[in-house]
């Protein structure tokens, strides 16, 4: 302790044995630095006068070290519908998106994933892609109705093949798959038969097919997400009508579907546990609403965790405390969702890891002496955004995020399971795309991240949304996030100058 003391003039915990000791560290450093064909000066290194030191130290500290602690996973995200196309292809049943899509007037362009990046038959040429990003982990999702066509009953052995053969094609590469296994594309004949998630029905269902592939997967999947980001498919789906199946519930209505996302997510990790081999972890990817303290002061700080609590009741904190929190049940009065005792203890099952996606704040935030303990800052007219609108920039998120959940809620295992950028992408006539924009803002995100582990918060890892551009929901094939460009006439994947940048950060394992 004494050593460290001395070692880390901010008092702030070390990370690992390594910063305990100075001379290995240096030594360390230095490899690391010639690695990057930077020369250090033997002088700068040996520390025999203070001078010396002191510009060791530059070299040294915690305070300026840009790397992440050892072993931190590496990877890029994708989800089912938006990469795999193939949409009638191997007996895959309906989703809800494949009728939205094909809506008139409900996409950008009417465009539609019927073949999107033909991640179904490309997968190898993908992973292929994965592997040369340096990346050791891939977060892709699994189509519920290519397992169960009709989402629940007999499962279907080609679309479970699918999955089996592009997970052998990861483990062969070194990958590791992470499976989420609800990414908004719920079999259509579930929304027919009990109106989706407005049925505890479908919670149920959901929670039958989870522990089919844990049982199926777990021998070679070890993380299993249950739901990606209960919010946007709840709110964005069935509140404002935006996205699939395009409803536009009043609230009480709203409030319980929500809670049966909610519990379709505690009853899936009951069945994950029941059905998966023993080690297995289950956690889910949450887009976390992340309150950023406006300024860093300890009064805002503590403004902004209590905030985070409050406006992600309905999802993430009544998953980590099991209880709707007092004041997310005053506001919805008669609106209020029925639920059980025993459904708030399912809902609160531990959960192994949690993973956040996270691109914009949700807001900036002040201590205030008002009911709440904080009040909201209002952004500016010119806040900067990605090409999508509604995507704020503020890298300070990543940290907040990561620090709010840690402190909330103790979690010991996080996971960025998505960040990612919108840029215009212009192809050159030699076939280059010169995302300078896309790079700056994964500097500064991944400064962020690398703060919050420098600090102890325990992220072990990040997942780029997105491997490749893709289907964007409503935006269809207009936005584009990947770190590869997609030629959707042609099918070609080209790398973008972002894809040579997160290449050499997963190589060094620090922010470049
Ligand atoms: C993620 O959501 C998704 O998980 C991923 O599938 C998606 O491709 C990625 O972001 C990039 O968008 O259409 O104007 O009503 C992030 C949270 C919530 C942000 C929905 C965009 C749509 C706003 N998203 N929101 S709008």
């Amino acid at each position: 302790m004494s050593n460290m003391k001395k070692n880390n003039p901010t008092g702030k915990p070390a990370m690992n044995n390594e910063t305990q000791v100075p001379g290995r560290r240096d030594f360390m450093k230095t490899a690391a630095l010639t690695a990057l064909g930077i020369t250090v000066s033997p002088f700068v290194i040996s520390s025999c006068s203070p001078k010396a030191e002191e510009k060791a130290a530059k070299i040294i500290t915690p305070e300026n070290d840009r790397s992440f602690p050892p072993g931190f996973l590496w990877g890029t995200a994708t989800a089912s519908y938006q990469v795999e196309g193939a949409a009638k292809e191997d007996g895959r049943g309906m989703s809800i998106w494949d009728t939205f899509s094909h809506t008139p007037g409900k996409i950008l362009n009417n465009d539609n994933g019927d073949i999107a990046c033909d991640f179904y038959h490309k997968y190898k040429e993908d992973i292929q892609l994965i592997k040369s990003l340096n990346a050791k982990a891939y977060r892709f999702s699994i189509s519920w109705s290519r397992i169960f066509p009709d989402g629940t009953g007999t499962p279907n052995q080609k679309g479970l093949d699918f999955y089996n053969r592009m997970i052998d094609e990861l483990l062969a590469n070194g990958i590791a798959p992470f499976a989420t296994l609800y990414h908004w594309d719920l079999p259509q004949a579930l929304q027919d038969k009990y109106k989706g998630w407005q049925s505890k029905d479908t919670a149920k269902a959901f929670a039958d097919y989870a522990g089919f592939m844990a049982d199926k997967l777990s021998d070679r999947v070890n993380h299993f997400f249950t739901l990606n980001e209960l919010w946007t498919f709840i709110q964005l789906g069935y509140g404002d009508g935006v996205f699939a199946p395009g409803l536009k519930l009043p609230p009480a209505e709203l409030y319980q579907a929500r809670h049966h996302a909610v519990l379709a997510h505690g009853l899936a990790v009951e069945a994950i546990r029941a059905k998966g081999k023993t080690g297995t972890k289950v956690g889910l990817a949450d887009n976390l609403k992340v309150a950023v303290p406006v300024i860093e002061t300890p009064e805002n700080i503590k403004a902004a965790a209590t905030a985070t609590r409050e406006i992600n009741a309905g999802y993430i904190t009544v998953i980590m405390e099991g209880k709707y929190t007092d004041a997310f049940l005053k506001k919805a009065g008669a609106d209020a969702p029925k639920f059980t005792a025993e459904e708030l203890k399912t809902i609160s099952s531990p959960l192994d890891f949690c993973g956040i996606n996270i691109y914009n704040p949700e807001c900036y935030v002040q201590a205030s002496s008002n009911e709440e303990g904080y009040e909201k800052i209002p952004f500016a007219k010119s806040h900067p955004t990605s090409t999508s609108k509604w995507e704020l920039l503020a890298p300070e998120t990543l940290y907040w995020g990561a620090t709010h959940v840690k402190k909330l809620w103790d979690v010991k295992e996080i996971y960025v399971t998505e960040n990612g950028y919108s840029s215009t992408d212009e192809l050159t006539a030699d076939n280059h795309i010169y995302d300078t924009d896309r790079v700056m803002f994964l500097r500064g995100y991944l400064s962020q991240l690398q703060r919050a582990t420098a600090e102890g918060i325990p992220v072990k890892g990040y997942f780029y949304w997105s491997l490749v551009d893709n289907f964007e929901w409503a935006s269809g094939y207009g936005t584009r996030f990947g770190l590869y460009y997609m030629d959707y006439k042609s099918l070609q994947r080209i790398p973008k100058l972002s894809a040579d940048y997160f290449k050499a950060i997963a190589q060094h394992n620090s922010v470049l």
